[in-house]
């Protein structure tokens, strides 16, 4: 293996809808220079980048994959990514990773989904695309349609850099008008046969040839004054003129290729090799402090870690990139983000699970650590020198939860050692081991998301567990005011327990202030108040304590058991035995014995005056509301709407983006069951939304009893 100078390295990933052909070209990619010996299929399992069971299982890539080929004396890292909006978080990870990416449409369906939603991805982070129309192979292709298709959805800046010439079964040649040459391919595809352009093709190629050369001038305002004054632009310059244009995003540039015949793939990796940027020609990453760090190849070695597996028979990877100096095998490197010192003993480059021993890495490279200790994804290691971390990942809020208990107890620790070894490898799936629930929530993106997590239980973890519904996490809080006293009195032999607490609750508002005067069932009650608590509850919300005791009915030292008290029933609360927050107590009076009073039975005392005054005081469950968003195509809006109502959301506004709608809704968690589900059925998978939690609200009489309800029947079970 050779060592690559940052300007011999090209990172990419490969984006496109599921199916649409992306794993098919990387192994043509890594066919075509060299790097594998034979090109494997879907069909036949044999592929290098989906070598995962549960891929060869599904026919289709779950995770991304890291590989790389060598062309024209140039690398390039390729990251295949996953189609499915469910696994996401494979691509946002590899477009940290990469300069540009390349989008495979499949030529029969035109844009789709998920081309829209990895655009959109990229797009966030800025990072150029070319586009790539695959499967001109197949009987039913129309690119004419599929070409309108990206113009309608990406805009002007999609441009033609070849069309094909006779597409459908039997295609093999295109017309390259960059080159301005037709490129034939040999029935097993791979070297381009390269001459002129046929006589009936020639008008089109300059048509398209002159729209080329206005767009590269376009991008930029020297190229365009020498357009204006030439009325052309000489090769270099057109050049120059797409690579400016491919970093800004101004221009999409698009090829033609069948993927599975190996046809038009040394022309797209040559195209990536001397067009698409490298890591110096992007805007440097910033590190936490908000710092650009510029590459500095005489600088100290420092890397990204962007992805995180457990591979068989080796235990963890950590994938990472060089943003500066180099990378050598045995150099000692401390994690920036634990300040735990790793020893890189071994390094490595990868195509898929196939791992090759390398001296060094350059700026700009991708490669692979085994055995490091105490580094994950997301953490930055630095050579001595270096002290920053980089902006981590930014993945999308989960939208899909479930419990999840093992079937056997005994299995419940290797369950949860599972548990996190599976987030480790997808940082999409988060696992919350919610003591309040008494169950262990899996966060995730989608109902398939998490059947696929279960599957990789079943059958690589050999751990059977169920899925059960998630509970909600409720809270309860109060309406109105109540007073309640409680005498604790236990004088049986020995030593005696003695307490008296006299309290009044009310409701708590933000920013309002303790009253002096309380009227509560015609009962005047004058407080005067001395000492103010504010306790902020874990579980979010309020206590507050105020101490109005005159005339040292009790003794200040016991204050603090009578809070203890009152917090033990402010986790259980009276309803549903739910969280509570939000209340204010004021404790005015009380009695103690010269001998028998103490901690535990002013704790007593305090928490049954609070038990009885809450039950008083007219207690409310609210639930939990989510803030969210959906975009949905324009002909499947009412549908959504009227499912939403249906889900006691309410809708907060709507907006339209080029062809889809935007509705803003809140709606509550327990309404949200399921719901990727239901609106992939409602808008044929062709929606996508985000949630995020808001806040938490009173929930209607009907809901409290059908919630208490509940409550009251699984108590009795239990
Ligand atoms: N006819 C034809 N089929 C293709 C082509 N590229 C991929 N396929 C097939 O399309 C299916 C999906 O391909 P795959 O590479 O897994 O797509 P990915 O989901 O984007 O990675 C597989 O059955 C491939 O054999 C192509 O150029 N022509
Ligand atoms: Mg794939």
């Amino acid at each position: 293996m050779k060592t690559y100078q940052t300007d011999q390295i090209k990172n990419i990933a490969l984006l496109g809808n599921s199916g649409s052909g992306k794993t098919t070209l990387a192994e043509a990619m890594l066919f075509n220079g060299g790097v594998i010996e034979r090109r494997g299929t879907i069909d036949g399992k044999n592929t290098v980048s989906d070598y995962r069971p549960i891929e060869h299982e599904n026919g289709n890539s779950i995770y991304s994959t890291i590989l790389y080929t060598e062309f024209l004396n140039k690398k390039i890292n390729i990251l295949d990514t996953p189609g499915l909006d469910d696994f996401s978080g494979g691509v946002i990870s590899s477009l940290y990773a990469v300069d540009s990416a390349v989008m495979v449409i499949n030529v029969q369906n035109g844009v789709e989904v998920g081309t829209e939603i990895h655009f959109r991805h990229a797009e966030k982070v800025n990072k150029p695309l070319i586009l790539v129309v695959n499967g001109l192979d197949h009987e039913k292709t129309n690119f004419d349609k599929s070409y309108e298709m990206m113009k309608d959805w990406f805009g002007n800046g999609v441009t033609l850099i070849q069309f094909p010439v006779n597409e459908g079964v039997g295609f093999d040649s295109v017309i390259d008008v960059l080159k301005m040459k037709m490129l034939q391919y040999p029935k097993d595809g791979g070297t381009a046969k390269v001459s002129d352009i046929p006589e009936e093709h020639k008008g089109k190629a300059s048509e398209l040839h002159s729209a080329l050369i206005e767009k590269a001038a376009e991008s930029d305002e020297v190229l365009m004054e020498l357009f204006f004054s030439n009325d052309t632009l000489t090769e270099e310059e057109i050049r120059k003129g797409i690579a400016k244009g491919i970093i800004s995003r101004g221009m999409f540039p698009v090829f033609c290729i069948s993927a599975k015949n190996n046809i038009g793939i040394d022309r797209l990796l040559e195209f990536i090799v001397n067009e698409t940027p490298s890591i110096t020609d992007m805007p440097a990453p910033k590190n936490s402090k908000g710092e650009e760090v510029k590459p500095n190849t005489s600088g100290s070695a420092s890397v990204f870690v962007f992805k995180s597996s457990i591979e068989e028979h080796i235990g963890e990877i950590n994938y990472f990139r060089v943003y500066s100096g180099k990378i050598t095998e045995n150099l000692d490197i401390i994690n920036s983000n634990n300040g735990t010192k790793e020893r890189l003993s071994q390094l490595y480059i990868c195509a898929g699970k196939n791992r090759t021993r390398v001296p060094e890495l350059h700026i700009g490279d991708i490669g692979a650590f085994v055995k490091l200790k105490n580094t994950r994804m997301g953490h930055t290691l630095n050579a001595p020198g270096n002290n920053w971390k980089y902006e981590g990942v930014v993945f999308p809020e989960p939208k899909y939860r479930t419990a999840i208990k093992a079937v056997s107890e005994s299995d419940d620790e290797k369950l949860g050692e599972a548990l996190n070894k599976i987030h480790l490898e997808d940082p999409t799936i988060l696992i919350e081991y919610s003591k309040e629930l008494k169950q262990i929530i899996v966060h995730g993106q989608g109902e398939y998301h998490l059947n696929i997590m279960k599957w990789h239980l079943d059958n690589i973890y050999k751990i059977p567990s169920n899925f059960n519904p998630p509970k909600i996490p409720y809270r309860e809080t109060i309406t109105k005011a109540a007073q309640a006293d409680y005498r604790h009195k236990k004088q049986s032999g020995g030593a005696g327990q003695f307490g008296e607490v006299h309290m009044i609750i009310e409701p708590y508002e933000e920013g309002s202030t303790p009253l002096n005067m309380q009227k509560i069932g015609g009962k005047e009650f004058k407080l005067s108040i001395r000492d103010t608590e504010e306790i902020k509850l874990t579980w979010g919300g309020k206590l507050v304590y105020v101490n109005c005791i005159v005339g040292g009915s009790i003794d200040a030292r016991f204050m603090p058991a009578i809070l203890k008290g009152i917090m033990e029933k402010m986790e259980v609360g009276p309803l549903t035995g739910s969280y509570a927050r939000d209340i204010r107590v004021y404790v005015y009076d009380g009695k103690m014995h010269p001998v028998d009073s103490n901690d535990i039975s002013f704790r007593l005392a305090g928490r049954n005056a609070f038990s009885i005054a809450f039950k008083n005081a007219n207690p409310k469950i609210l639930e939990p509301v989510y803030d969210v968003e959906i975009m949905v195509p324009s002909d499947r809006m009412g549908d959504v709407i009227s499912d939403l109502q249906g889900r006691r959301g309410m809708v907060l506004g709507m907006s339209s983006e080029k062809r889809f709608e935007i509705i803003k809704a809140r709606v509550p968690l327990a309404e949200m069951n399921k719901y990727s589900t239901a609106l992939s059925s409602i808008t044929g998978g062709r929606a996508f939304y985000t949630m995020k939690f808001a806040e938490y609200v009173q929930v209607s009489a009907e809901v409290q009893e059908a919630v208490i309800k509940a409550y009251q029947e699984e108590e009795e079970e239990e």
